[in-house]
Order: C-alpha cells, then sequence, then structure tokens
C-alpha cells in the first residue's frame, strides 16, 4: 500500500531507477541497503555518460574548449554542494573520495598542531572511519581519545556529553546519524559545547546528508563530511565541508599538482580554497555525477525526503515489532536504519534467506566493531531504507523474515 500523506510521487520516482527493475533469484529486487550505498537514477548516470561522451578533459590546466567546459561542471558541482548544505561558497567545499578521506584529511590536517596530552572526543556509535584515524593519529601524537558513552536507548547519554568535554577538549567528531543504531545526535547542542570549550567540532554526515536537510551554518560546526554514493550519486567522490578560515590556515592532507599556485626548487606557495586540498587529477565524472545528485534531490526536495523515509521507517519498526523473535536496537526517533536479530540465528544466515527473496539487507559489524561490543553481539542484521522504497517492499521483507523463521525452526 502507498502511502497516501506523502507528498512524493514514488512510482514516478522509481522509474528514474533502472537497477530497481531487475530481478533477483526470480524475484523483484527489494533494495535496503540504503546505509551502504544508494542507487543511481538515470539522471546521474546520464550525466556522467554526457561527460565522457562529450567533453571529457582534465580540468585547470586544458586551454581549450573540453577543458574549459569539464572545468565548469566541476566547479558548478562545487557550487551545487555548497547550495545544497546552506555554505556560504564553494570555497568551503572540498571534493573527496569519501566520507573516510573527508575525515582522515580532518583528522590529519587538525592534529598537527596538537601537543602531548590534548583531548580529543568521540563516541561509541563511530563508524570505524570516524575511530580509527583519531585512534591511531592519538597514539602517534600522544594525545587522549575519550568516548561518550551511549545509554540504554541507544542515545548519547546526556552526562557522558558534559563529562567528557571539558576545557582540555581540542576536538570533538561525531556522527551525525548512527549507520547501526539509526540515532540522530543533537550536533547543534553539542556543537556549542565544544565551542564553549574552544574545541572544534567535526561531523561525520555519512548517513545524514543524504537523508535530511542539512544547513551548516545552523549547525554551526566547523566540518562536515559525507560521502555521493550514499546520496544518489557515484562512488569515488565525497566531501569535507569546512569553515572558510579554519581551511585557510590548515595545511594541505596531499602535496602535488594542481593544487599549487607557484613553486620553486625552495618553496610552494598553495592555490586557493578549495584547490588548494584537491590534489592531482581528481574524480572529475564522479564530481558532475554528484552534482547531477544534488539537482535530483533538490527538486524533490530534503524535507519531502526525510518525511517519507520517516513514515517508510515507522511503517517498517511497526511491521517488525510484530515478529515476537525480533530484537530492534537503537531508539524510536531514528533515522532510515533498523538493525535488528532474529532470536539467535546468525545476521549472516537472515540476510542469506532474505537474499533468496530478492530482499537485499547488510549484516555484519557494519564497520562498528566497538559498538558491537557496547551491544554485546557479534553482528547485527540491518535493513536501510531511501526515497524509493515502499511499504509493499516492507510487506515483502517481513514475509520473507517468515521465511528465515520457518528455515531456522523458531
Ligand atoms: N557506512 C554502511 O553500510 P565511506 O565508505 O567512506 O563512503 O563512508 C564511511 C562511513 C562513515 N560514517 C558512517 C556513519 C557511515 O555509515 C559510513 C559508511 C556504510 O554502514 C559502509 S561501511
Amino acid at each position: 500500500m502507498l502511502s497516501t500523506k506523502t507528498i512524493m510521487d514514488i512510482e514516478t520516482i522509481r522509474k528514474d531507477f533502472p537497477i530497481l527493475q531487475r530481478k533477483v533469484h526470480g524475484k523483484p529486487l527489494v533494495y535496503f541497503d540504503n546505509a551502504a550505498t544508494s542507487q543511481k537514477p538515470k539522471q546521474v548516470i546520464e550525466a556522467i555518460e554526457f561527460y565522457y561522451k562529450n567533453y571529457n578533459a582534465n580540468i585547470h590546466r586544458s586551454i581549450h574548449q573540453l577543458g574549459e567546459e569539464a572545468t565548469a561542471k566541476y566547479e558548478e558541482a562545487h557550487q551545487k554542494v555548497a547550495d545544497f548544505i546552506n555554505a556560504d561558497s564553494y570555497q568551503n567545499i572540498i571534493f573527496t573520495k569519501n566520507t573516510t578521506e573527508s575525515l582522515n584529511l580532518a583528522a590529519y590536517s587538525l592534529t598537527s598542531n596538537l601537543k602531548k596530552g590534548d583531548e580529543i572526543v568521540i563516541s561509541q556509535m563511530e563508524h570505524h572511519s570516524n575511530l580509527v584515524p583519531w585512534q591511531q593519529l592519538a597514539k602517534q601524537r600522544g594525545l587522549k581519545l575519550k568516548f561518550i558513552e551511549i545509554d540504554e536507548d541507544g542515545n548519547l547519554d546526556k552526562n557522558s556529553i558534559e563529562k567528557n568535554i571539558t576545557k582540555k577538549t581540542r576536538i570533538v567528531s561525531l556522527t551525525h546519524v548512527s549507520n547501526v543504531l539509526g540515532t540522530i545526535n543533537p550536533i547543534e547542542k553539542i556543537t556549542k559545547i565544544a565551542h564553549e570549550n574552544n574545541a572544534l567540532m567535526v561531523v561525520d554526515g555519512a548517513q545524514a546528508a543524504p537523508h535530511m536537510p542539512v544547513d551548516v551554518k545552523k549547525l554551526d560546526a566547523d566540518f562536515y563530511a559525507f560521502s555521493g554514493h550514499k546520496m544518489l550519486g557515484p562512488t569515488g567522490i565525497g566531501v569535507l565541508y569546512g569553515k572558510k578560515e579554519l581551511l585557510d590556515e590548515m595545511q594541505p592532507f596531499l602535496y602535488g599538482g594542481e593544487m599549487i599556485r607557484e613553486v620553486t626548487f625552495g618553496d610552494t606557495k598553495f592555490n586557493d580554497l578549495p584547490w588548494k586540498f584537491e590534489a592531482g587529477t581528481m574524480n572529475i565524472a564522479e564530481g558532475i555525477g554528484l552534482g547531477a545528485a544534488m539537482d535530483y534531490l533538490g527538486k524533490v526536495g530534503m524535507k519531502h525526503v526525510q518525511q517519507r523515509d520517516k513514515e517508510l521507517t515507522n511503517y517498517a519498526m511497526k511491521r517488525l515489532k510484530e515478529v515476537k523473535e525480533a530484537k530492534i536496537y537503537g531508539p524510536e526517533e531514528r533515522g532510515a536504519v533498523i538493525s535488528f536479530n532474529l532470536n539467535n540465528i546468525h545476521p549472516h544466515d537472515v540476510a542469506q534467506v532474505l537474499d533468496s527473496e530478492g530482499v537485499a539487507i547488510r549484516a555484519g559489524h557494519h564497520c562498528c566493531m566497538p559498538l558491537m561490543s557496547v551491544l554485546k553481539v557479534p553482528a547485527t542484521a540491518r535493513a536501510s531504507f531511501y526515497l524509493y522504497n515502499t511499504e509493499k517492499e516492507v510487506d515483502v521483507f517481513i514475509n520473507a523474515i517468515g521465511k528465515v523463521k520457518k528455515v531456522f525452526g523458531v
């Protein structure tokens, strides 16, 4: 049954996604692995194809028509991303490979000036991409890494936030939405606390930017990282937003061609923002593809995407709670992610039986091994939704769970 509440015409949207027409094991594909990567609309696929067929050239160096067209489109994509998150200008937008590279860039550059004993605060629910870089740099540079704890509901523990962020804190780095629990963290409030303590705020927006309106001015975070491939764009392109005064001060992460203004045998003057952080030949087609994804999401409207995600997630939560063997992790109020386990059936077995019914979910530790230890499980099954999913697909998913129970005799 299609929701009558939503303003989006889901059937029209679905027609833009060629892959949704395919079958898996003879069954219509139900793609519920959107937190891993989203599917791509034909508008994005065609923008990439059009670039390669019509104006493929390197950017920022070739003084010919093709080079100028490619440069203009690539730069325009930065502006589209800036508009999408309400940044001041394209100068705040650095293209990277993915969220992981964005967070590494932030971590390397921001920790270079810290001194022994300075503190970095993250949380127990961080993805490895927002944990391992800080952990390794803390070890190398003698910094202290602290973790905000989560409460029983899967929210950040309020007392633990207050206890951990202190005058010794130099950097706070938190996920906006958890890829396991679906928790939506109060970034605006925590940014305020970080700034009151003179600490910088870095946000991992990998699971937020695709699903809700993000306003970097309102959040007031200093850095905001996300991936194109989770928001209808191609793989190989990610974003690091940063406040201009901080990016101006920061040392580049990668050195080489294109990030320079002038080089002598003795020294180098760096390029303007954001190119100072984009060394070498970048993922041009992917950047242009991300621009097309911004256009698509902009047309649908992120408020509508958020509302639709909420409707569908609420419906899936309601249906999954009817399965008495299902244990659901995370709070009631959540993003478009539901992690669960079925009695003690291994989540890989759950995913495999669902796959045989055409339903694609993810099972495993979701790159959050420390969080799994807090939840006291080795792994979970996880269904995650996006704007093209339907209630009817949720029903197929629930029926397929019935098959899992039958196969494993629970
Ligand atoms: N999570 C998932 O299935 P990359 O791989 O760099 O595009 O994104 C990393 C990343 C960082 N933070 C969060 C909160 C994420 O969810 C992810 C990616 C995928 O949950 C792949 S592990």
